[in-house]
């Protein structure tokens, strides 16, 4: 082990030096055209355009995400530094915490979405999944991320929560808002803030008790609270969260699986063979395409990383996406393929912030899927594909597709 040295940038003299904007729309709308650039100059790079630390290798990206103490989340999981900025919303009581607050929170959410209560939705889902992809697969071709992707969350996200009616397209404007906010102030996260101020406002004020109904996860969260389990103010703050994650990543986690088949027939024939390989079609898309690509760390000691010492209180970016196509841990990683072992992809992360809504993620993703292959023969890319730059999330816009349906 060298010592660490800094020259005028800050950057450690012993670790390579990556020049890659990963913010910058070019890469963010194709980022595997550039992850081999960042694997393969060691476990840890400096990236120069921001001064950060980056690993985007598996072992490392892994290792970081159930190493909570080393990697902490209490300062952001964005690139700001919220113990050097003023964060752009109160922070995030599951996201943006560390232990022993994180524990609390976590627990009293993972018993909101408990399995007992996604047990009472699955059948509401399952037939509202074959409703709408009938009614679609009827119309021969359709828009796999508006009429479908979107469509189908948000026809049974916002009833589960117990949200009012009016205003629920302010959802997607707000996520989209959320997930840009993780990286720099470019110009994507400008924008995206300049129509995000109705969208915050709508968010808060649906997280109120008095906006809810009584039968959902939003007043299962005031309940907790009333329990003693939390203050009133968390239980706003915790539904947020519900909000501000449950909605564009199962978006793009179903429109990715959609695209991902259109792109691999045989695997699309594949799954209608065995209509019970859904379940690991969707895992095999968060792992071949992750829709969040990315999050941050902040060190909370010194941390040697191969030959580098990463000094502490330093922000990491570590690259989700890349470490789930790493040639070191799979095999042929850019096949999709439904049959693969999938096991420690970290599409859902690792550890103690690993996805708190991944069964709700998979459910909407294999209700989808099972119709789908239920009821369509074929489905075929129809017209542009178009995505969506977002700093974190590896989105679709559009994905024309026609259907032939099944005889
Ligand atoms: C939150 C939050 C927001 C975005 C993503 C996320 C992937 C959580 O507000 O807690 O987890």
């Amino acid at each position: 082990m060298t010592n660490l040295q800094s020259i005028g940038d800050g950057a450690p003299l012993l670790i390579p030096k990556v020049d890659i904007d990963p913010f910058e729309e070019q890469f963010l709308l194709n980022p595997y055209a550039y992850h081999d650039a960042l694997r393969d100059p060691g476990p840890v790079v400096w990236l120069s355009r921001y001064n950060i630390f980056a690993m985007a290798r598996y072992e490392e990206v892994r290792s970081a995400l159930i190493d909570h103490e080393t990697f902490l989340s209490g300062r952001g999981v964005g690139l700001s530094d919220f113990a050097k900025e003023e964060p752009w919303r109160p922070p995030s009581l599951l996201l943006e915490v560390d232990p022993p607050l994180h524990d609390r929170t976590r627990s009293i959410m993972q018993s909101v979405v408990s399995p007992a209560s996604l047990k009472t939705l699955e059948p509401v889902w399952t037939s509202k999944a074959a409703a709408l992809v009938d009614q679609l697969v009827k119309q021969g071709g359709f828009d796999a991320v508006s009429d479908l992707s979107e469509a189908f969350p948000m026809l049974i996200f916002p009833d589960a929560v117990g949200l009012m009616e009016e205003g629920r397209e302010n959802l997607l404007v707000y996520a989209a808002t959320v997930f840009n906010a993780f990286g720099p102030r470019n110009r994507l996260l400008t924008e995206s803030m300049n129509t995000a101020r109705e969208a915050s406002a709508w968010v808060a004020s649906a997280c109120k008790r008095e906006n809810l109904r009584e039968d959902g996860w939003g007043a299962a969260v005031y309940e907790a609270a009333d329990n003693g389990a939390c203050t009133q103010e968390e239980a706003q703050r915790l539904l947020r969260s519900l909000l501000s994650a449950g909605v564009d990543t199962t978006v793009n986690g179903i429109a990715t699986v959609i695209y991902a088949l259109t792109q691999f027939p045989e695997q699309w024939k594949k799954l209608r063979e065995n209509p019970r390989l859904v379940r690991k079609a969707g895992e095999e898309s968060l792992r071949w395409d992750s829709t969040v690509q990315t999050f941050f760390r902040t060190t909370a000691r010194e941390v040697a990383i191969g030959d580098t010492l990463i000094p502490k209180h330093t922000k990491v970016l570590l690259f989700l996406g890349a470490a789930n196509r790493d040639p070191r841990k799979w095999e042929n990683p850019d096949r999709f393929d439904i049959t693969r072992n999938t096991s420690g992809h970290v599409g859902f992360g690792a550890g103690i912030h690993q996805c708190l809504g991944q069964m709700i993620a998979r459910l909407e993703t294999q209700f989808i899927l099972s119709a789908l292959v239920e009821k369509c023969q074929a489905i075929i890319v129809d017209g542009p594909v178009l995505r969506r730059a977002n700093n974190t999330l590896h989105a679709l816009k559009s994905l024309p597709v026609r259907v032939t349906p099944s005889s």
